[in-house]
């Protein structure tokens, strides 16, 4: 058993939890995402731990495979690629409840040292037709993010 936990800041805050219970299973991703605005916004794992100059440089998508960006559940995808999550009203509170079988914590998909990132607008999951579709997902500004580290397991 694997856990890791990302403290989001940024436009809006939050903390998101990873779970991985045996070494190449999935992850489940769960926690909450406080202030965002009615709607999907990208979420993603960025390269990089790297926050000096805020959440720009943690580079681009998680990507070890070099495939173009995708839905999480397409088969062509970034390892990073985890897709949106919604908020169903202004400045709420937003549940996450993702399990992804890409990302992992340990190996070499291992999101452990990484970046998530919020973004303001929707990932148009690679279909929008837009030049930044196959590449970020055209997900807009990153309006939050963290470094994801290892997490203390109970027992
Ligand atoms: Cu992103
Ligand atoms: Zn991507």
């Amino acid at each position: 058993m694997k856990k890791a936990v990302c403290i989001l800041h940024g436009d809006v805050t939050g903390t998101v939890y990873f779970d991985q219970k045996e070494e190449k299973g999935p992850v489940t991703v769960s926690g909450e995402v406080k202030g965002l605005s009615k709607g999907k916004h990208g979420f993603h794992v960025h390269e990089f731990g790297d926050n000096t100059n805020g959440c720009t440089s943690a580079g681009p998508h998680f990507n070890p495979d070099k495939c173009d960006h995708g839905a999480p559940t397409a088969p062509i995808r970034h390892v990073g690629d985890l897709g949106n999550i919604e908020a169903t009203s202004d400045g709420g509170v937003t549940k996450i409840c993702i399990t992804d079988s890409a990302i992992s914590l340990c190996g070499p998909n291992s999101i452990v040292g990484r970046t998530l990132v919020v973004h303001a607008d929707p990932d148009d999951m690679g279909q929008g037709g837009h030049e930044l579709s196959k590449t970020t997902g055209n997900a807009g500004a990153r309006i939050a993010c963290g470094v994801i580290g290892l997490a203390q397991v109970a027992g």
